[in-house]
């Protein structure tokens, strides 16, 4: 039986809903219940404070509602005009806080349902919306942001900001109900249909060598190939995802598999032969098993490869040899080939606020209005300060100075990342975002104990086994079982190429502490040059290697 989320979709009259009844609505903080899945098409999230919900209910009063909403940012570049906008908007309307996310664009938290509409409004004054960053369709579409190493960058963005263009669904509904567009009698979607997706959609672009993006975590990948510093095509990877439950061998982190080679017109017509595969062939019954990766492991990787062929009119070539050298970003001033500078900031946990000596929001404010090139979110929650001309840069690093945005850090806390979890996530199971420099301290205690020092060791948290933060892509991940309690994953590659595997389950930190001592200090004594500690514990026995997540994840 097909899952309620399908009849909201179809009866939505192409994303409409009631959502502008439930915004008048003055009774209630909250959306009607079938608003709350239609909104995430436009952008946002009904949430509640987690840490006040108890007390709430004694006193018998509803949840304290309030949207999370989260902006579509190709790429992930945005001009400084368009950073003094959200800025200002996240002092206005999100209580001082800005979060840069693991997908190149940012979240405001804690919007009160009136101030929805305001701030929709304030992002379209500058040209930036949050059209389809949530919900059964394509999201934001990623990208390689460093336009430090190749000529390559500037032509594959442009690319990708078209992909994500192409994949927007067509409804008028998001300018009708927010920016108060007349009502259309009738609207098409021709790429999704009216039932849309029967998951979310992931797609990103890589460009070796590095992995910054994680591209085989998406449904949808494309790595640049290059020639001669010219754009010859990419190597097209589906099936890629994060999402699992706890104790559901069903489910599973799967590293996305390769198609094939195309050349860089075929883009477009690919993404969407593989997204309409996607439409007609997932699993509309168990929103559970509806990605792609569950669909390609059916179909299998030879029939999914001749039903986009047959869509697209394209052939795939043999995938072109790549070799990704790292995942995460590159930290500290680089200099372009166009003699540009681009600074990129460690920003703890992607959260920009004003506090102590940090002061994120009145520094980038103070930088965007001296601030020539542009802005670029990293899809590790950092940013760069991109495209400064030599002259200008002792003036940015006074004010980086300034408003204390040099975090002093290690390789280990700048490897690191977790996902937003509690207090604003419905389905954290465990802390992250508030634990993961406590948790990182610790490790660095271990590290330096066993003489391993200042070490990259790619580590990652989240709260529940949605995989926000991409655990298992981590070479030591910690996904949340309950209050203080984790899984600990081991075996990632620190690249991107290969998930993790179950270490040890439910544990508390002291016990994850006690596991992990010996392992490091067998990486110490028997890792070779070079290798690293997610290569080292498969090799070393520690861990079973993850070929094939379908049988080796739980096996
Ligand atoms: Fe996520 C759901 C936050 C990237 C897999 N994710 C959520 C929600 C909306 C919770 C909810 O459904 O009620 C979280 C909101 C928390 C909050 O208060 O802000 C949430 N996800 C995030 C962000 C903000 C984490 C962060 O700390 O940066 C990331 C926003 C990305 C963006 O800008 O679009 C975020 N989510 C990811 C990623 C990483 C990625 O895409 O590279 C994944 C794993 C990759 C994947 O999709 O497989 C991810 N989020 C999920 C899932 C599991 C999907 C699945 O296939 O099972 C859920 C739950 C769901 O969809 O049912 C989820
Ligand atoms: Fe929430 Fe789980 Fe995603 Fe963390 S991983 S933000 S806890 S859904």
């Amino acid at each position: 039986m097909a899952s309620p989320n399908e009849r909201i979709k179809k009866d939505s009259q192409h994303l409409r809903g009631t959502l502008a009844e439930s915004l008048g609505d003055g009774h209630t903080g909250a959306l009607r219940a079938n608003d709350t899945q239609l909104s995430k098409f436009h952008g946002f999230y009904q949430q509640d404070d987690r840490d006040v919900r108890a007390e709430r209910a004694k006193r018998k009063l509803e949840p304290l509602y309030s949207f999370m909403l989260r902006a579509r940012v190709p790429g992930g570049v945005v001009t400084p005009q368009q950073w003094l906008v959200i800025d200002r908007l996240g002092r206005e309307l999100s209580g001082g806080s800005v979060r840069l996310t693991t997908r190149q664009t940012f979240q405001y938290h804690g919007i009160l349902k009136e101030g929805l509409k305001p701030l929709i409004q304030g992002l379209h004054s500058a040209l930036l919306d949050s059209i389809a960053a949530c919900g059964d369709v394509n999201r934001n579409v990623l990208c390689n942001t460093n336009p430090v190493d190749s000529s390559l960058h500037a032509e594959v963005y442009r690319q990708t900001v078209l992909l994500s263009e192409h994949l927007l669904p067509g409804t008028r509904a998001y300018h009708e109900i927010w920016l108060d567009e007349e009502k259309v009698a009738h609207s098409e979607e021709p790429i999704y249909g009216d039932t849309y997706l029967p998951r979310k959609f992931k797609t990103a672009v890589a460009i070796p060598p590095h992995n910054d993006v994680d591209v085989y975590a998406n449904d949808l990948g494309f790595v640049a190939i290059a020639e001669n510093g010219k754009l010859r095509g990419y190597n097209v990877l589906v099936g890629g995802g994060m999402g699992t439950t706890h104790g559901d061998t069903a489910t599973y982190p799967r590293a996305a598999s390769a198609l094939g080679f195309i050349s860089p017109e075929q883009m477009n017509v690919v993404a969407e032969a593989v997204l309409t595969t996607q439409r007609d062939f997932g699993n509309r019954d168990d929103r559970k098993n509806a990605r792609l990766k569950y669909t390609l492991d059916r179909l299998g990787v030879d029939a999914f490869r001749a039903e986009v062929e047959k869509r697209s009119g394209v052939t795939f070539l043999p995938e072109v040899p790549v070799v990704f050298t790292q995942q995460g970003d590159r930290f500290g001033w680089v200099q372009g080939i166009d003699g540009k500078e681009h600074l990129t900031l460690f920003v703890p946990e992607g959260r920009l606020i004003d506090k102590g000596e940090q002061r994120w929001l009145e520094g980038l404010r103070a930088i965007a209005q001296v601030h020539q090139g542009d802005f670029r979110m990293t899809a590790n929650q950092n940013l760069i300060i991109a495209g400064v001309p030599q002259a200008q840069k002792a003036q940015i690093d006074a004010l980086v100075a300034e408003y204390g945005l040099k975090v002093p850090t290690s390789r280990l806390r700048e490897n690191a990342m977790a996902c937003v979890a509690l207090p604003t996530c419905g389905l954290a199971m465990a802390e992250a975002e508030r634990y993961l420099e406590d948790f990182v301290a610790k490790v660095q205690t271990l590290l330096d104990e066993v003489g391993l020092g200042d070490q990259d060791i790619v580590t990652r948290i989240t709260g529940c086994p949605n995989g926000c933060a991409r655990p298992f892509l981590a070479e030591i991940g910690l996904v949340g079982k309950a209050p203080g309690r984790y899984n600990l994953y081991l075996g990632a590659d620190g690249r991107g190429l290969r998930v993790n595997k179950l270490y040890r389950e439910n544990q508390t930190e002291a016990e994850i502490l006690a596991e992990l001592k010996p392992v490091l200090a067998r990486y110490k004594a028997e890792g070779l040059e070079a290798e690293r500690f997610g290569d080292f514990v498969v090799r070393g026995g520690i861990v079973k290697e993850v070929r094939d997540a379908q049988v080796d994840f739980h096996a």
